[in-house]
C-alpha cells in the first residue's frame, strides 16, 4: 500500500490525458458519447486537484514534523475567482495540459470559461485575503485560510433598463472540483439559552456553565491553495452549516414532515448567504450567528490541531497566530477565552495572557456606518456568555488600563469602552479587536496615521508600539501572469531571466533600461493595443456595443459608493459630452477619442448608489447613440464587474480612476493592479495612490485636482431631463447646488482640477513615446505593491513567523 501511495503523479503529457480520461470515465461516470465541455473542464480540475493534493499531503507532513509556528488568517470573505488557470500557472504546467487537451481536441481558454467564479466576498477586503492567500504560499509561509462556504455567493448583477437588478449567484449548482468536503473535520456551535453558576466538582470553585438551547454542525470544505513555484500548499478551511441532527424523529413519525425538516433548513440557512451590504452592514442575527459559528469552528479547530501536536495551550502563543481580517472575527476574542476558562480549565489571567498574544486585527475602514456594533439585547440572546466575556474583559481594561493611565477622566472611559452606552447599548467589536490584539494594523500610511491620530487616537496614545502599518498588495501571478500574458511574456524575455521576477518584482527596474528603445515602446504598446482588442471584443459580443481599440480606455471599477466618486465621474462625461456639442467639425478632429468604462455593484440597499448607475446607464444610451459624438465618447457600464471580468479589464486600460474623496479609501486595490499593467492613475492623494505616487513617480500619474463651475451645466443637462427621469436623479445631483455643506464628497470642490487633469490625460496620450513610457515605469517601479511584501512584513513585524519550504516528496 505504502509504495503505491508514495507514487508521484508525473507531468508528461500522456499521464495528464491518462488522468484527465480517467475522472471523465470514473469520477463523472461520462462516456465518450455524454461528455461535454463542462466535463472536459470538471476532469481536468480533478486531475489538477490530484496533484495539488499530493503537495498539500507533503507539506502538512512537513509542516507538522518541523513544528513550525503557523498563522491562521481568519476572514469573513474570500473573493477567489477562477482556479484552474491559476493553479497550471502556479504549478508551472500550463504548457503540458495545454498540450494534452489539445490533442484532446480542446483548448486551455474555451476550459477556463466554463468555471464559475468563486465569489464569496463583497470587493477590496475579500480579495486581499485571496491575494494574501496566493503568496503566502508562494513565499512558503506556514500558514491557514479560515472562511465561510457560502452557499450563494455575491449576488449576480444584470443592468435591466439601466438599472441594478440583483440575482442570486447559486456557484454550487453544478458542484465544486475544487473542494473536498472534510467530514472527518466537524464541530458543534451552540447558540442562545442562559449562564448559571456552578461549583466545580474538581476545584471547589464558582464557574460560569452556558446552557445553550440551539446547537449545529460546522463542516470543513477544504480549498488547496498552491504557491507559486513551489511544492508548497496550503488550506483555505471553508465552514458550512449543517443541523446538528438531521431532523426531529418523533415530530417525524408523526407525519408532519415539513417540520421535522424545519430546524435542518434553519441550520443551513446560517451559511447560505454572503451578506451583500459592503459599507452599509445590516446582517442583524443571521449574521451574527454566520460571523459566531465561523470563529467557533475555527477556534475549535486550531486548537484541536494544535493539540494533536502533543503541545499544552500555555504554548499556544508560540505556534499560533490569529489574525483578523477586519472585525468581523473579532469574536475570536470570547470564544477563545470562553474554550480555555469554561472548557480547559485556565485561570482568567492564563486565557487573557494566551489570548492577547495569538491574536491581531487589521482594520480596513474609517467609515463610521462601516464600523460593527452588536446590539446588547441580541448579544444576551445569541451569545449570553460572550457577552459575559466582553463585560469582563472591559471591567479589567477600564479599570487597570484607562483609569490608571487617566484617572477620573469619563471622557477617555466613554471613548474607549467596549460597550456604547449611547443610546441604545452595543459591543463596538473594533475596540474589542484592539484590546484583545497585540497588534493593529492600517492598510496603508495614510490611513494608519488617520488611525493613529483620529479614529483610534485614545488607543494609539495607551499603547503606541500596539499600532503599524501595513500597506495592502496584491498578488502578480494572477494580476499580471495570469490576467496579462502577453505582458508578462514580454517582461520574461526582455529581462532574460526566465519568470523568477514574478517572485520578486524589483526585478521589473531594469526594465526601465529598455525605455527609451523603440522597439521595446513599440512592443509595449502593441500588448496593450492586444488588450484592449481583447476587451473590445468581450463588448462586442456580450453587450452588443462597437467600441474602437485605439481610442483611451479610461476605467472605473469598483463596489458602486458615494465616496468612490462615480457621480463625479459621469458627471464630467457629461460634461465632455456638452463641449464635443458644442464644438465644430475641425474643433472635434483634434479631440483625443474616448471610451469610458464603469463597473460595480452597488450594496442591494443603498438607494444612492443604484441612482448612481442608473444615471450612468442613462447618460450611456444618449452619449453612444449620438451619431456625432460617439465617435469620440462611448461609455459602457459592464455588468457584474467580478474576478474574472478584473482580468479583462485591467490590462485593457490606459487610465483608471481612483478618486475618492481624500481620506475615505482605506487603501483601495484596484490603483496597484492597473498600474502593475501599466494602466495610468487619475487619482486623489487617498488611500495607497499617495505611496503607488511615491514609487512610480508624481509624472506617472495624473495629478491631483481642486476647485472650478462647469459642473452645474452638466447638473443642468440631468434637471432638463436630457439623460431620462430627472426626478429620479435629483436626490443624487441636487445636493451638489445647495453648496459646501452638503456636498460631502465633494464633487464640487474637486470637480475643475478634475477636468484639468483630464485635459492633461488627452494631450498626454497624443505624444505615443511619452505615454507608453510612463505607462511602462508604473509596471517597473510597483514592486512594493506586492502582495508578497505585504505578507512579508506581516510575518516579520506581526506574526514572526518564518519561511519553511516543504522538500518532502511523494
Ligand atoms: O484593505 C482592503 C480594502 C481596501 O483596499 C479598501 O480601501 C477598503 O475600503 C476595504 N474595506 C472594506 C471594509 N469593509 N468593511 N468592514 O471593505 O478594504
Amino acid at each position: 500500500l505504502a509504495s503505491f501511495l508514495d507514487n508521484k503523479l508525473s507531468d508528461d503529457v500522456i499521464d495528464i490525458q491518462r488522468w484527465i480520461s480517467n475522472h471523465i470515465k470514473y469520477t463523472l461516470n461520462r462516456t465518450r458519447d455524454t461528455i461535454d465541455i463542462f466535463g472536459i473542464y470538471q476532469a481536468t480540475a480533478y486531475s489538477v486537484r490530484n496533484r495539488l493534493t499530493e503537495r498539500w499531503n507533503s507539506t502538512n507532513q512537513w509542516f507538522t514534523e518541523n513544528g513550525v509556528k503557523q498563522v491562521n488568517y481568519l476572514s469573513l470573505e474570500w473573493l477567489m475567482g477562477r482556479a484552474l488557470q491559476n493553479a497550471l500557472l502556479n504549478l508551472h504546467l500550463n504548457e503540458q495540459y495545454a498540450d494534452a487537451l489539445r490533442e484532446l481536441g480542446f483548448t486551455l481558454d474555451d476550459l477556463y470559461d466554463q468555471e464559475c467564479d468563486a465569489a464569496l466576498g463583497n470587493g477590496g477586503l475579500g480579495r486581499l485575503a485571496a491575494c494574501f492567500i496566493d503568496s503566502l504560499a508562494t513565499l512558503n509561509m506556514p500558514a491557514w485560510g479560515y472562511g465561510v462556504r457560502y452557499t450563494y455567493g455575491m449576488f449576480h448583477q444584470r443592468i435591466q433598463d439601466g438599472y441594478q437588478v440583483e440575482f442570486p449567484e447559486f456557484w454550487l449548482t453544478f458542484g465544486n472540483p475544487w473542494e473536498i468536503e472534510r467530514l472527518d473535520v466537524q464541530y458543534l456551535i451552540q447558540f442562545g439559552g442562559h449562564v448559571t453558576q456552578v461549583t466545580d466538582p474538581a476545584t471547589g470553585l464558582s464557574k460560569a456553565k452556558w446552557e445553550t438551547d440551539e446547537v449545529v454542525r460546522a463542516c470543513a470544505y477544504d480549498t488547496l491553495i498552491p504557491g507559486f513555484g513551489t511544492y508548497n500548499t496550503l488550506t483555505l478551511r471553508l465552514w458550512a452549516a449543517k443541523p446538528a441532527k438531521e431532523f426531529d424523529l418523533q415530530v417525524f413519525s408523526k407525519g408532519d414532515f415539513f417540520t421535522a425538516v424545519a430546524d435542518k433548513q434553519a441550520s443551513e440557512n446560517i451559511t447560505s448567504v454572503l451578506y451583500p451590504n459592503d459599507k452599509t452592514e445590516n446582517g442583524h442575527i443571521l449574521r451574527l450567528k454566520q460571523e459566531y459559528l465561523f470563529v467557533s469552528a475555527t477556534i475549535q479547530d486550531i486548537i484541536t490541531r494544535h493539540k494533536k501536536a502533543g503541545r499544552p495551550l500555555s504554548q499556544l502563543p508560540q505556534f499560533v497566530g490569529i489574525q483578523l481580517n477586519d472585525t468581523h472575527p473579532a469574536l475570536a476574542s470570547p470564544e477563545l477565552m470562553r474554550i480555555l476558562i469554561d472548557e480547559e480549565n485556565l485561570s482568567w489571567e492564563d486565557a487573557w495572557a494566551i489570548t492577547t498574544r495569538c491574536l491581531a486585527y487589521t482594520n480596513h475602514t474609517i467609515l463610521p456606518e462601516a464600523l460593527e456594533k452588536w446590539p446588547i439585547g441580541m448579544m444576551e440572546r445569541i451569545l449570553p456568555r460572550h457577552l459575559q466575556i466582553i463585560y469582563s474583559i472591559n471591567h479589567f481594561f477600564l479599570h487597570d488600563v484607562v483609569e490608571r493611565t487617566w484617572p477620573g477622566d469619563m471622557g477617555k472611559m466613554r471613548s474607549l469602552s467596549l460597550i456604547d452606552e449611547e443610546g441604545s447599548r452595543a459591543a463596538r467589536m473594533a475596540n474589542l479587536a484592539i484590546v484583545s490584539s497585540h497588534t493593529v494594523n492600517g492598510v496603508a500610511a495614510l490611513h494608519t496615521d488617520i488611525l493613529k491620530n483620529a479614529l483610534f487616537k485614545d488607543f494609539n496614545q495607551l499603547w503606541p508600539t500596539k499600532f503599524q502599518n501595513k500597506t495592502n498588495g496584491v498578488t502578480p501571478r494572477r494580476w499580471l501572469n495570469q490576467a496579462n500574458q502577453p505582458l508578462s511574456a514580454l517582461i520574461t524575455q526582455a529581462l532574460g531571466r526566465g519568470d523568477v521576477w514574478l517572485k520578486d518584482l524589483t526585478m521589473l527596474r531594469a526594465l526601465e533600461n529598455h525605455a527609451n528603445h523603440p522597439d521595446f515602446l513599440r512592443a509595449w504598446s502593441q500588448v496593450k493595443l492586444q488588450n484592449k482588442e481583447r476587451l473590445a471584443l468581450w463588448v462586442k459580443n456580450n453587450m452588443g456595443i462597437e467600441i474602437d481599440p485605439l481610442a483611451l480606455f479610461d476605467v472605473h471599477v469598483k463596489r458602486i459608493h458615494e465616496y468612490k466618486r462615480q457621480l463625479l465621474n459621469i458627471l464630467y462625461c457629461i460634461h465632455r459630452y456638452l463641449q464635443f456639442q458644442a464644438m465644430s467639425p475641425s474643433e472635434r478632429s483634434q479631440c483625443v477619442p474616448r471610451v469610458v468604462f464603469f463597473g460595480g455593484k452597488a450594496a442591494v440597499g443603498y438607494d444612492s448608489a443604484k441612482r448612481i448607475i442608473k444615471l450612468i446607464n442613462a447618460v450611456a444610451n444618449v452619449v453612444n447613440a449620438d451619431p456625432v459624438c460617439n465617435k469620440l465618447l462611448k461609455i459602457v457600464y459592464v455588468p457584474n464587474y467580478c474576478v474574472s471580468l478584473a482580468e479583462i479589464i485591467i490590462p485593457a486600460a490606459d487610465i483608471s480612476q481612483q478618486i475618492s474623496t481624500a481620506g475615505m479609501e482605506a487603501s483601495g486595490t484596484g490603483n496597484m493592479k492597473f498600474a502593475m499593467n501599466g494602466g495610468i492613475i487619475v487619482g486623489t492623494m487617498d488611500g495607497a495612490n499617495i505611496e503607488i505616487c511615491e514609487e512610480v513617480g508624481e509624472e506617472n500619474i495624473a495629478p491631483d485636482y481642486q476647485v472650478h463651475p462647469d459642473l452645474k451645466a452638466a447638473i443642468e443637462a440631468i434637471q432638463e431631463g436630457n439623460f431620462g427621469d430627472a426626478s429620479f436623479f435629483a436626490p443624487i445631483v441636487e445636493p451638489l447646488l445647495r453648496g459646501k455643506g452638503s456636498d460631502y464628497y465633494l464633487i464640487n470642490e474637486d470637480f475643475p482640477l478634475y477636468q484639468e487633469c483630464q485635459a492633461h490625460v488627452d494631450a498626454t496620450f497624443k505624444n505615443k513615446p511619452v505615454w507608453t513610457r510612463m505607462s511602462i515605469y508604473n509596471t517597473t517601479r510597483i514592486a512594493k505593491f506586492s502582495s508578497d511584501r505585504s505578507i512579508t512584513e506581516y510575518a516579520n513585524e506581526i506574526w514572526h513567523l518564518e519561511p519553511s519550504e516543504c522538500i518532502l516528496r511523494p
